[in-house]
């Protein structure tokens, strides 16, 4: 497997579950100019990162989709629980719910933020994701409670993001849940990888 990879950007996510899982992998990282090429685009229709390529020459794109195959082609790291159990469900929710919910309303703030437009729309579409994340992870360390997966992957790295810069002021649950996450060696490794 090889992942084509742009540090900081969405393509952390994999390389962070690719060491959740202890994957053998091999790494690309791309540069701006290597991802606009044509070359790129027979990997990605839209020319982005993650682009995961599999050793039947497949090349498989989406962090989310990705991020689940990884846990399904290394079952005994638990990442992503066994199919047709109560968590497999959970762990697609928060994942789905992670792309389809969280990420669009976290990006289109930052950029309402960066055209110094008028963010209050942003905020009041923020407010209840945030509160289903509170309420949550109330009385639990991850989504699915005592077992990390790659929904924790996906929903911490967003909201990472909406807290670094500053979107989100959270000194509480979400606060320690982004901590927790970031601090798993895991993750600490993937960081690392700069070049
Ligand atoms: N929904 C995609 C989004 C991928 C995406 O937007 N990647 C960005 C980096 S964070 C990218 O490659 N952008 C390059 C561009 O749009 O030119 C996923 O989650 O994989």
């Amino acid at each position: 497997m090889r992942l084509y990879h742009r540090p900081g950007s969405r393509s952390t996510r994999v390389l962070w579950t690719l060491e959740e899982i202890g994957a053998p992998y091999e790494l690309t990282i791309i540069s701006r100019e290597e991802k606009a090429s044509d070359e790129h685009a027979r990997r990605h229709p839209l020319r982005r990162v993650p682009v995961l390529g599999l050793d039947d020459g497949t090349n498989v794109f989406e962090s989310a989709a990705i991020c689940l195959f990884l846990g399904d082609l290394f079952p005994e790291s638990g990442v992503v629980p066994p199919p047709a159990t109560t968590a497999r469900a959970l762990t697609y929710q928060w994942t789905v719910f992670a792309m389809a919910e969280l990420e669009p309303a976290v990006y289109d703030w930052r950029r309402a933020r960066r055209a110094e437009q008028d963010e209050t729309p942003h905020a009041e579409r923020f407010a209840p994701i945030g509160d289903a994340f509170r309420e949550r992870l109330a009385d639990r360390d991850w989504l699915l409670g005592d077992t990390f997966t790659v929904a924790d992957v996906l929903c911490s790295s967003i909201l990472e993001t909406a807290l670094r810069r500053e979107l989100v002021h959270d000194t509480g649950t979400l606060r320690s849940y982004v901590d927790r996450a970031q601090a798993r060696p895991a993750n600490v490794r993937a960081e690392a990888i700069r070049e």
